[in-house]
């Protein structure tokens, strides 16, 4: 029997929720097909930790979670207790300290949920983010604070090396789908940064000539995703790109409580970090209504990345079951709560 070391972070807000949520799913899925396991350590890290001890993490959490074999988080942030920006500094740090440079976001239009555009055509996209440099690299200050001459300087910090390794990492999860890439930039305003993706772009493309190749600036990549999302395959682009676009494309196939997310070091060198891509949304934490579909996919893509990729393809059928069957949460127009949608993909991992 396998045992898999896996670390919680369950965080705040509604992270605790959909973080129960999925342990019993995966539970589940393991004792029906037995093989593996999972052993969890679940740690209380986040605003109620920040309460006691004045930090959202100890000192030397990245040490503790060096030792499991992949973390998985919940949400994090509950800005009318703590602002945003300290909340989110150990999600930040393990992205960063990990090396997790590949963040990997699916989002897909399921059958039986509602989503708000026109058209009909199922949606199947991914977004790339960049996640270990780009626009969230801890650099800048305030000067003269307080003062009404304040500035406030953030520089992004964009390496060739880093450009180059998220693209050949896009170009690779393109040749595995439909053979289609979309880099995202603002290389048209922002004359250095990302011209040196546009120029990494050139040189690489020749590798892939199976891949058809695109780029867009982020304006019109957000304008393009609402008219006609289902013409995307993969898209890649910079750490605060990637963010964006991977809320936008939750929203257009229905709700951002269904996407899942990866937060890969593809060299294996420490463990990688699985969460849903929605944050911990305050308004109905504590109420039983979370919509965890999001975190159970994120638990079937860290199955799959430990090798458990039965398991992960048992969970991600029983997902589109239970939405089929109309277990939907309000999120997605539905009253089920976060139990009833549970227990129904529990009893679809046929
Ligand atoms: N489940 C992840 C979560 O709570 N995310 C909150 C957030 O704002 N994340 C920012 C980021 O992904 O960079």
């Amino acid at each position: 029997m396998k045992t898999h070391r896996i670390a919680l972070y369950p965080g705040d807000g509604i992270g605790s929720e959909v973080v129960d949520a999925t342990v019993v799913v995966l539970d589940a899925t393991a004792r029906k097909l037995g093989g593996f396991q999972l052993a969890y350590q679940s740690f209380d890290w986040g605003i109620a930790y920040y309460d006691k001890h004045g930090r959202v993490a100890p000192e030397d959490f990245l040490t503790t979670l060096k030792a499991f074999d992949a973390i998985f988080l919940g949400a994090v942030g509950w800005p009318a207790r703590l602002p945003d920006h300290v909340t989110l500094v150990p999600l930040i740090t393990m992205r960063q300290s990990f090396d997790l440079y590949a963040c990997v976001r699916p989002a897909r239009t399921f059958p039986g949920v509602p989503h708000p555009l026109r058209s009909d055509q199922p949606i199947d996209v991914v977004v790339v983010r960049e996640n270990s440099e780009g626009e969230y690299t801890d650099n800048g200050g305030f000067f003269a604070t307080g003062t009404p001459n304040e500035v406030a300087l953030q520089t992004a910090v964009h390496t060739r090396r880093g450009v180059e390794r998220i693209l050949r990492f896009a170009f690779a999860l393109a040749r595995t789908r439909r053979k289609k890439l979309t880099m995202i930039t603002k290389s048209n305003a922002q004359k250095y940064s990302y011209v040196l993706w546009d120029r990494v772009l050139v040189e690489l493309a020749p590798e892939f000539p199976d891949i058809a190749t695109d780029k867009l600036h982020i304006d019109a990549a957000t304008l393009e995703l609402v008219r006609r999302p289902h013409t995307f395959d993969v898209i890649v682009g910079s750490n605060l790109f990637g963010d964006i676009l991977s809320d936008l494309t939750g929203g257009v196939t229905g709700s951002l409580g269904l996407n899942p997310s990866a937060n890969l070091n593809p060299e294996r060198k420490f463990p990688s970090l699985f969460e849903p891509v929605h944050g911990s949304a305050p308004d109905i934490a504590g109420q039983g209504i979370a919509n965890p579909t999001g975190a159970i996919l994120s638990g079937a893509m860290m199955l799959e990345w430990l090798g458990e990729t039965k398991a992960a393809a048992l969970i991600r059928g029983a997902v589109e079951r239970a939405l089929a069957a109309g277990n939907l949460t309000p999120d997605i127009g539905g009253k089920a709560n976060t139990k009833q949608i549970t227990d129904s993909i529990v009893q679809q991992l046929a």
